[in-house]
């Protein structure tokens, strides 16, 4: 049987009801997870660990771009730091490509794994996974704080990072494929194990659909760095095309923020439903949400709205993709907030809007995730402004996108990523949470600080406040007329978001250096469906077939991209900042 071999058909399809064993309890604290040994948990719990280490570092340099904004150049006083565009570097690289990465390699497996019930098939692969990541980590790192690599998150050519800045790029993505290929390899030995035509449990299969499509969507950057960016800077190659690498880099850089996302979609659907006492409404529909972000995820040209080089057609038919990929966020809005409503409403809650109040706001890890959502329905709306074509041609390349993307992976997914941790750290240590009232305030000063600074970034945006510029260095800027009070919101919005986010820091360290055990058997909450796989087509189990239909509109798709741009057009030399 293939990795992506299609299940088998049967008549018959018993749900998998395994038994759930201890597997450890010196204290009294189990896991939910047969077989599962302190060795199988470690990737996952240092993956976790390097990933708060990213948001540390970013919101730091969050802090220092907020004083920025304020009129206070922090930069000439903090040590290793040289310039604005250096901390904005590692702002990016540390919240967009650590954070998220390792979140995703430390939550997809352990959510695999609680799904089929039953360790990942390979430690040394786990394991292998988790010190590409710390390596790559570490040499990005390093060429950033040594002033290397100033090349913001997206090192767009011709501006040049040092060949350790590439080198811990490919790392860490390769540390998401080793992720990838060890939950395959253990849905392998799953269905070995099952009679046959046995659905994929869906938490299980969420966590697999979400990693296949980053697999897909990540060859984009993979070409780009291994065959010019780091042949180009070590040397190898004198010239580069940057609008062609470009595109290579939107080929992955919009499924990247669905790479982001997605975790969060799974514990929105396939958790939180049962952490407010409410059910998730199909499994079918669920299902089709996540294949339909690995089938339509060719839709990176509308970051290149305004780019030369890429034909009308093209950018019209992504333009059109666009809008169908925003209908599974729709799906799951209907089905998070059906599920909610019924959870509120088991609780006493009446109405239309009762049940609301009903929820548990009480509870951490649901308040955190409440206010995430509700920062994504602004956040999703402003896409739906970013990804019309006209409507783009205003907001491009200003400050309307930083709030965009401060609403949807600044919020909805960092503020979810806290919120999980609230149940996932005990989970994992055995430990109990610290200041859970904390935690519940933490939640509420994030949500309160992004609201004031997205404000700020999008009406400064409108009114064309440019992204990416040290806006106080330079003259035109510093006292345009009008972009006083926008650029005053996003700087206080920016620092009560920092004190949002060293409140997580004290419910974190609180809880990991606690001396209060956990008793009890950790669970977790993974939630009921109302219409279960019984009524769902068994044709969404199929993986290989949605892989393949994402892989052929890709080549379609792209292939009239790179038609249409072909030849490459190598004229750029490197262009190093240090
Ligand atoms: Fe975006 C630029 C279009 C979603 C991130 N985006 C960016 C950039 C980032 C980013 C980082 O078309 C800048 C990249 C750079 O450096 O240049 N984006 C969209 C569209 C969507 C979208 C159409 N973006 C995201 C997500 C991101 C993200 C998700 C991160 C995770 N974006 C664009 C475009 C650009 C862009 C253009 C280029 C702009 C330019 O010119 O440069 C859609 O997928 C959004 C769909 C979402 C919804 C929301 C559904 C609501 C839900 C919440 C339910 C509520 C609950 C709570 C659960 C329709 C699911 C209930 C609570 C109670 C209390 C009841």
């Amino acid at each position: 049987m293939t990795l992506l071999e299609d299940p088998p058909a049967s008549p018959s399809e018993p749900e998998p009801e395994p038994e759930s064993e201890p597997v450890k309890s010196a204290t009294g604290w189990r896991v939910d997870i047969p077989d599962v040994t302190a060795a199988d948990m470690r990737p996952v719990k240092w993956q976790l660990y390097l990933s708060f280490i990213g948001l540390g570092l970013g919101i730091l340099m969050g802090l220092l771009q907020a004083f920025e904004r304020n009129g206070q150049n922090l930069y000439d006083e903090a040590p290793v730091l040289q310039t604005y565009y250096q901390g904005l570097t590692l702002h990016g690289v540390a919240l967009a490509l650590v954070f998220t990465f390792c979140f995703a390699n430390a939550l997809m497996p352990l959510l695999t794994m609680r799904g089929l019930q039953r360790p990942m098939a390979s430690r040394a692969i786990a394991n292998t996974g988790l010190y590409l990541a710390w390596i790559g980590t570490g040499l990005a790192a390093w060429a950033i704080l040594a002033n290397k690599a100033t090349v913001l998150f997206t090192f767009y050519a011709p501006l040049q990072a040092t060949p350790a800045f590439y080198v811990g790029a490919v790392f860490l993505v390769v540390s998401t494929w080793m992720t990838t290929l060890n939950m395959l390899l253990t849905l392998r030995q799953w269905r070995r194990d099952q009679p046959r035509g046995t659905r994929i449990p869906l938490v299980a299969f969420a966590c697999l659909v979400s990693m296949l499509m980053w697999v897909l969507a990540s060859t984009g950057i993979a070409a780009e760095v291994l065959y010019w960016l780091l042949p180009w800077s070590l040397g190898w190659r004198d010239m580069v095309d940057p609008q062609f690498t470009r595109i290579l880099f939107w080929f992955t850089g919009h499924p990247i923020v669905y790479f982001w996302l997605l975790p969060i979609y799974v514990s929105w659907y396939c958790l939180l439903p049962s952490q407010v006492g409410g059910k998730l409404y199909s499994d079918g529909l669920t299902r089709l949400a996540f294949i339909s972000f690995l089938v339509l995820l060719p839709v990176g040209v509308h970051h290149q709205f305004t780019d030369p080089g890429i034909p009308l057609s093209s950018k019209t038919l992504q333009w059109l993709l666009t809008f169908g990929i925003f209908y599974p966020s729709m799906i799951t809005a209907f089905s998070v907030f059906a599920a909610l409503e019924q959870g509120g409403k088991k609780r006493g809650g009446k109405g239309w809007f009762g049940w609301i109040f009903k929820l548990p706001w009480h509870d951490p890890s649901v308040n955190a995730q409440l206010l995430a959502g509700l920062a994504f329905m602004l956040g999703g709306a402003s896409g739906l402004i970013n990804a019309s074509y006209t409507v783009n041609l205003v907001v491009h390349n200003t400050s309307f996108i930083v709030g965009h993307f401060h609403l949807t992976v600044g919020t909805a997914v960092a503020l979810s990523i806290m919120g999980i941790s609230y149940w996932l750290v005990p989970y994992l240590t055995g430990k109990r949470l610290f200041a859970p009232g904390l935690a519940v305030a933490q939640a509420w000063i994030w949500w309160i600080g992004v609201m004031i600074f997205a404000r700020g970034q999008m009406w400064g945006g409108v009114d064309g406040v440019p992204r990416r510029t040290q806006l106080r260095d330079a003259a035109y800027y510093a006292d345009h007329p009008g972009w006083h009070w926008p650029t005053l919101m996003t700087a206080i919005g920016g620092m009560i978001m920092f004190i949002g986010g060293v409140c997580f820091f004290v419910v974190l360290f609180g809880t990991i250096f606690s001396k209060r055990v956990v008793t009890e058997r950790q669970e977790i909450p993974i939630t009921d469906v109302e219409h279960g796989p019984k009524e769902s087509w068994r044709v969404l189990d199929s993986l290989g077939t949605w892989v393949t239909i994402a892989v052929v509109l890709s080549i379609l798709v792209y292939g009239e991209v790179i038609a249409h741009y072909w030849p490459i057009n190598s004229v750029s030399p490197g262009f190093r900042l240090w």
